[in-house]
């Protein structure tokens, strides 16, 4: 009795009202903030692909799982460095907090194949995951918390990658629902970057004669 209740008033908790869900709706590199497009408004040109639905990509075969509902070719490429910090502000669709506090958050990136991002088709990237957070430790709370109650999502890239332009595909997934099949929602969301080579002094090395 008491187990039910406590699960009742755990699914009322996490309910999201009717059209609540959300996106991300800046990101910050190393400092510098860019913005990204409420889904389905007019855009403005930004490194964020826009998407058209602040509502969740169900199933994970769907095709929209690559970078969210939608997603459009953002027009701007932004530079960023091996180990630049990023953060990523969810909002809901009208600027409030973003209402979902169960389950992980996860980033992957992918190289933009043959082309620049701005121009890469995401379909079949080759995706590489470089960070995940799920619960934090000592007790039943998600980091996704701290992103209802405002907080930004922060994720250090790998030192080690190599220069070139990628998507970051930095996704929420709300478990709140999970416990049905097909219950569990998906926010990916696709964020276009590039890394120029580092200028080596390697080639000057002196090298002795005789
Ligand atoms: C990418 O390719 C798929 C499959 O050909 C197509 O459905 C989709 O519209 C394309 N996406 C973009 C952003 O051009
Ligand atoms: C859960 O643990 C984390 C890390 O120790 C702490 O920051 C957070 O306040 C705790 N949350 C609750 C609800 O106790
Ligand atoms: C990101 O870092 C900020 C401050 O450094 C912190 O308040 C916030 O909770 C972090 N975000 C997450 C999702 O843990
Ligand atoms: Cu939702």
């Amino acid at each position: 009795m008491h187990t039910f209740l406590l699960l009742s008033l755990l699914i009322l908790r996490n309910a999201c009202p009717a059209k609540a869900h959300g996106y991300v709706a800046q990101v910050s590199i190393d400092g510098e903030i860019y913005m990204g497009n409420v889904p389905n408004a007019q855009p403005s040109p930004s490194i964020v692909r826009q998407i058209d639905d602040i509502s969740p990509v169900k199933g994970a075969s769907n095709p929209y799982m690559n970078c969210g509902q939608a997603a459009q070719l953002a027009a701007l490429v932004a530079d960023a460095n091996p180990g630049s910090q990023f953060q990523f502000w969810w909002k809901d669709g009208d600027g409030t907090n973003w209402p979902h506090d169960i389950g992980p958050i996860m980033t992957y990136m992918a190289s933009c194949v043959g082309t620049t991002c701005d121009k890469y088709n995401s379909t079949n990237a080759e995706w590489f995951k470089i960070e995940e957070t799920g619960l934090e430790p000592g007790n039943m709370t998600w980091y996704q918390q701290n992103i209802m109650d405002g907080w930004p999502a922060n994720v250090t890239l790998p030192s080690n990658l190599e220069p070139g332009q990628y998507l970051i595909r930095h996704e929420i997934i709300a478990l709140h629902l999970a416990t049905e099949l097909g219950g569990a929602e998906f926010y990916p969301s696709c964020t276009q970057v590039r890394m120029y080579p580092v200028f080596s002094y390697a080639r000057f090395t002196y090298i002795r004669s005789g």
